[in-house]
């Protein structure tokens, strides 16, 4: 394997934590309402590991000067932070480095009311980050006209999640649904034409690039093709709904979801 896609591979894994835990599942930050706690922030790394300490729901006293609820911290450098745990509840503590938090770098803490008795509750499922980035297309509208022979048309909008300032000519777009697909090449204005249908890509502005790292699409698949691939997954008829599987490939990325169709005829 080339030097270089171990290097890719490496950064791609690459994750910011605290003591090594990733999207709020470090356990032990739990404390008593009315307790003085001491946290330790200490950080590691180079020049992408400008880190800004972060606590919801609490104020901390910096190295005994400073009041505030942010504390930052350069590589190797070291911090205290005294609390008087007076609001009970469960808080996010993170980095507030908008690129580290979504790769990571956030726990809980939770400040158990004064009268708490019993066991710590166990961790529930994280709560940000981690489930969304699994269902990375939303079709908001499916909708097909049953109308006779090539005209029959299946309507799909809906987004996609793309790298960060995605150029849309980067990479083929191409729809799967049961056996069949299409593939589509964007132009810069974000517009495809293929055998079977058209594509075009609504937030690419006039350079061609998607900067909000979510990729809307209007489409339109059509023909008696798709009318006969659609009715495997259940009879078509006016005023019938489906939901079906939907691949959406960009370049080596598969994305998958599904969409719920709603059949009309014209
Ligand atoms: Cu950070």
């Amino acid at each position: 394997m080339p030097w270089a896609k171990i290097q890719e591979m490496t950064e791609q894994g690459k994750r910011y934590a605290i003591n090594g835990r990733i999207f709020g599942n470090l356990p032990g930050l739990e404390m008593k309402e009315g307790e003085r706690v001491r946290w330790y922030l200490f950080g590691l790394g180079s020049e992408s590991d400008l880190h800004t300490a972060h606590w919801h729901g609490a104020r901390v006293i910096e190295d005994g000067r400073r009041r505030t609820d942010v504390v930052e911290l350069l590589p190797a450098s070291m911090k205290v932070a005294d609390m008087v745990a007076d609001n009970p509840g469960h808080w996010l503590f993170h980095c507030h480095v908008a690129e580290h938090m979504a790769e990571g770098l956030f726990a809980r803490f939770t400040i158990h009311p004064r009268d708490f008795k019993g066991a710590s509750p166990a961790l529930e499922h994280p709560f940000f980050g981690v489930r969304g980035a699994q269902s990375s297309i939303q079709i908001k509208s499916a909708s097909a006209d049953l109308a006779p022979g090539p005209q029959f048309t299946l309507t799909l909008a809906g987004g996609v999640t793309v790298y960060p300032a995605y150029t849309v000519t980067a990479a083929p777009v191409t729809v799967q649904i049961g056996k069949k697909s299409v593939s589509f090449k964007p132009g810069r204005n974000g517009k495809a034409q293929a055998d079977g249908g058209t594509l075009a890509i609504k937030n690419s502005g006039q350079f061609g690039v998607v900067y909000s790292g979510m990729m809307e699409f209007e489409m339109t698949l059509t023909g008696e093709d798709w009318r006969a691939e659609l009715a495997t997954f259940g009879p078509l008829k006016d005023k019938a709904e489906l939901t079906v599987p939907v691949t959406i490939g960009l370049g080596d990325a598969q994305h998958l979801g599904s969409a719920h169709i709603s059949f009309h005829t014209p």
